[in-house]
């Protein structure tokens, strides 16, 4: 068998053919559904008569095929593993096939397949070809009847996209539901749900005062963990209209909870699927982080149905132009519903320590990549996270108004069409008047852009002299690089005054926060009539997706994490003081020599514990100390011992000598209040909660005592998750094993549960994780069949630093096995999961070669296209 080939971008053609209405029906059987489609089909006009009918069709067989009525014989077609080609067809006419599919061996969560007992559907990106023959692509729009046929008893609800227009009884105990969707839409929106759901219903009337129902549908027993998505539902929709001016466009919303999903949901038009971590929430059974995720999640796909529905992509290689606008949308509606600067905060950590891994390892890939050989590897923190970031950018250099009007221009002129990042930003080129022309280049260049900054004061002429530098590495296929255009959003914090100064460059007044922009590769910035020496507070609220260095001293930290007007910088000043501390200790601990506590940063801890405590939200974050992925990200090679052990000095230090104030702070926010998903509460539990972090450092009885009791009152899953996790990451062994026990025998009946009983336990440092991981494969509650169940076990496995990179390659080869095992199962999700291993280089030689080896042992086998990809870039 040949290797798998890449498609280019380079290569797109627009369409020989379009379907301007697809009629479907389903009769649905688990092992054998038959698939009618019924295709109205035109030629391009540019297109010559001859050129061949090649439709995409993947492990279908074909039951028979017919052109206006007439049937093809086998001399019409050829028929392969990819699709089908008809060698002549007519400018215009309706193609008719059926097909049979087997839904309950569909293990890769792709096209129709089984969940719970009931069927689904996950069409994006290529998964429409495995229900029929199609051209698969998101630039061939139709609009869609589908008729699905069901057994009465088995799958009482039959849904598909649009609105319900006829329904009936059939012979035999079966039925069906008719199903319209007026909009034309891509094949990948498609989406079909039968089984035995319960709904909850509710209204939003829009902005023109139309009616819309909603409805979320669910398995009975998780009839009253819809609530919070409910309402965070039609929260979005306000939100959209308010901000967007946008509006629903249909009579019904309908969103399905399932339990086997590859990814967090999916926002096919009218009829979104999601995973059920992604929906479900209850204050007993989800923590406050779930409530907030499935808040992000359900206005993401919501958002969806103007950026990426009502206009989509060309090709998947715009796939950042739906995405990265939507996760911009949908971190700006969770910073205005929540802390803005929280959100910030944990967004960017995340990002910083993720992506920036992403963009530095050997699948590096540019927001718009050139080639991808399969597109499910490329719904990555750079297409969505970094993508929203260049959207964020665009925002902030052409300013909201002019960004609305843009984003106006964008949904009018092109709804209905399958677009290219090009016109978005144009659009927003012509709303502003700017020149995008450099900007673009965020878009084709991959890698994370160093600046490398330098500032002098000059007393006599009281100028401030800001020198950056920029530099992009080199990233697999992209040896050079070009000076990107970066807006850096500043202030100059005067040291006597602790003010921000006003910021006067070459004559112009920018008043005391501005942005300058860095094009060339090297520029001085010149600021005039500064009368105090400042402290540059840089990159305000991470105005570019870059790293920043810049020589602070630890005393200029400190001064910027008490008086830098930022709030998103006063965190940043925290974070860079913690790591110049976390760097002494870890070479430290390499160098054998005794660690020594920075007093500067148990001072800024002390400040922060007994200062005002306004902010709640924002001041759990201060105390949070970088991870040991992000500490990792700025080793040059990582060594997880010395990380782990270092981080862990600064808690327990910092745990001893301020033990008093951690506990105030912990008696001060514990509340009998009943549960409620609000910013306060969230911020309040996340406050106390980190204090029992620093507390239980030290284990010492009365924290212990307090994990015990927490665990014990029951009040909600954010407490009891969190100091059952402390319990169980200490030694005391001895408390934790009956806790757990008593945890899992609980909620045996809850997979959502289950599944942060297995996260909780293997990411404990304790040495016997390896061991514990392969007993809980063998458990009834795990199943590899399930993405959720192999993230939560063996995709926290990975993350647990000091275990999975045990020095006798253990750990590697256990995830190694598993991603073969899965290889076969579900491709896509073994894909992801091998993501850990890639990063070998960043590892000491030993490392290195364990990596490696498992790495070689993988590609031994036979290998999906997924795996294939991810493997070969890594050993490249
Ligand atoms: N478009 C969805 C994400 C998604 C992508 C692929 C999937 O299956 C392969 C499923 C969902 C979103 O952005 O939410
Ligand atoms: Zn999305």
């Amino acid at each position: 068998m040949s290797d798998p080939q890449p498609v280019y971008l380079s290569d797109y053609q627009p369409p020989a053919y379009r379907v301007t209405h697809t009629e479907l029906t389903f009769d649905l059987d688990p092992a054998a559904t038959r698939v009618k489609a019924r295709l109205l089909i035109e030629r391009n006009d540019q297109i010559s008569d001859e050129a061949p009918l090649v439709l995409d069709g993947e492990q279908l067989k074909l039951i028979s095929l017919a052109i206006d009525g007439n049937a093809l014989t086998e001399a019409d077609y050829q028929l392969d593993d990819n699709g089908l080609r008809i060698h002549t067809v007519p400018a215009s006419f309706s193609l008719e096939s059926e097909v049979e599919i087997a839904p309950s061996t569909n293990t890769a969560l792709e096209g129709l397949y089984q969940s719970s007992g009931m069927y689904c559907t996950q069409c994006e990106a290529e998964g429409f070809r495995r229900i029929t023959f199609y051209p698969d692509r998101p630039d061939v729009m139709a609009t869609f009847t589908v008729t699905v046929i069901g057994d009465l008893q088995k799958e009482p609800i039959l849904l598909a996209n649009g609105n319900p227009v006829a329904s009936g009884q059939l012979e035999g105990g079966r039925h069906f539901v008719k199903w319209e969707d007026p909009h034309p839409k891509p094949c990948y929106l498609f989406a079909l749900v039968a089984g035995n759901l319960h709904k909850v219903e509710d209204h939003f009337t829009t902005m023109s005062g139309r009616d819309v129902t909603l409805q979320i549908w669910v398995e009975e027993e998780n009839l009253d963990k819809t609530e919070h998505a409910m309402a965070s539902l039609k929260r979005s929709m306000v939100w959209d209209e308010q901000t967007y001016g946008r509006e629903y466009d249909l009579d019904l919303f309908m969103i399905v909870a399932v339990n086997d999903f590859n990814m967090g949901a999916m926002e096919n038009k009218g009829l979104n699927i999601f995973n059920s971590a992604a929906v479900l929430t209850h204050p007993q059974t989800a923590t406050d982080a779930a409530f907030q995720n499935v808040e992000g999640i359900v206005a993401h796909e919501y958002f969806h149905n103007w950026s990426g529905n009502r206009v989509t992509c060309r090709d998947w290689f715009q796939l950042s132009l739906k995405e990265g606008f939507t996760v911009f949308r949908d971190q700006c509606f969770s910073a205005d519903t929540n802390s803005a600067p929280v959100k910030r905060i944990q967004d960017v950590s995340f990002f910083r320590t993720a992506q920036f891994a992403e963009d530095a390892g050997p699948t590096a890939h540019p927001i718009r990549p050139d080639h991808f050989i399969e597109i499910t590897n490329f719904y990555t923190l750079t297409i969505y996270e970094k993508g929203a970031e260049v959207v964020r950018m665009l925002c902030n250099l052409v300013g909201w108004e002019n960004f609305r009007r843009g984003s106006d221009a964008y949904f009018e002129r092109f709804d209905g069409q399958a677009v290219t990042i090009e016109d978005f930003v144009e659009c927003m080129a012509q709303a502003s008047g700017e020149d995008l022309s450099q900007f673009m280049r965020w878009y084709s260049q991959a890698g994370t852009p160093e600046i490398d900054a330098y500032g002098e004061y000059d007393y006599v002429h009281s100028e401030y002299r800001l020198t950056l530098r920029q530099r992009t590495p080199a990233t697999p296929g992209q040896p050079e690089k070009l000076p990107l255009h970066i807006p850096i959003r500043m202030g100059l914090v005067g040291t006597k005054s602790g003010q921000d100064l006003t910021l006067t460059l070459a004559g112009e007044k920018l008043g005391k926060d501005a942005v300058i922009h860095l094009r060339d590769d090297e520029h001085t910035f010149v600021f005039t009539n500064v009368a105090e020496a400042p402290v540059p507070s840089l990159l305000r609220d991470f105005s570019a997706p870059v790293k920043l260095n810049f020589p602070y001293s630890r005393e200029e930290l400190a001064f910027l994490l008490t008086h830098d007007s930022d709030g998103f910088n006063r965190w940043d000043a925290g974070q860079r003081l913690a790591m110049l501390a976390l760097d002494d200790l870890i070479a430290a601990h390499r160098n054998g020599v005794e660690k020594v506590m920075d007093s500067r940063v148990t001072e800024a801890f002390r400040a922060l514990l007994t200062g005002s405590t306004a902010n709640k939200a924002v001041l759990s974050e201060m105390l949070t100390l970088p991870s040991e992925a992000y500490i990792a990200e700025q080793q040059p090679i990582v060594d997880v011992d010395a990380i782990h052990a270092a981080r862990e000095f600064v808690r327990q230090s910092l745990a001893l000598v301020l033990r008093a104030e951690f506990m105030a702070i912990f008696e001060a926010n514990r509340t009998d209040e009943p549960y409620a998903p609000t910013p306060e509460q969230i911020a309040q539990r996340s406050l106390k909660n980190i204090a029992l972090s620093y507390l239980m450092s030290i284990e010492d009885e009365k924290a212990v005592a307090l994990c015990e009791e927490q665990v014990a009152a029951d009040h909600n899953m954010t407490d009891v998750r969190h100091a059952l996790t402390l319990l169980v990451h200490s030694d005391r062994d001895d408390l934790s094993a009956p806790a757990l026990k008593a945890f899992g025998e609980k909620w045996a009946h809850d997979p959502l549960v289950m599944d942060q009983w297995f996260t909780i336990q293997v990411t404990r440092p304790q040495p016997d994780v390896l061991e514990r991981v392969q007993f809980l494969m063998q458990q009834p509650a795990f199943s590899i069949k399930n993405p959720n169940k192999v993230r939560a076990l063996i995709g926290a496995f990975a993350q647990n630093r000091v275990n999975f990179h045990r020095l006798d390659g253990k750990g590697y080869a256990l995830l190694a096995d598993v991603v073969i095992e899965l290889n076969r199962l579900n491709p896509e999700i073994a894909a992801r999961l091998v993501t850990p291993l890639t990063r070998w280089q960043r590892f000491d030689e030993n490392r290195q070669s364990l990596m490696r080896a498992q790495l070689e042992r993988i590609k031994k086998e036979p290998l999906s296209s997924n795996v294939y990809e991810v493997v070969e870039k890594a050993l490249a």
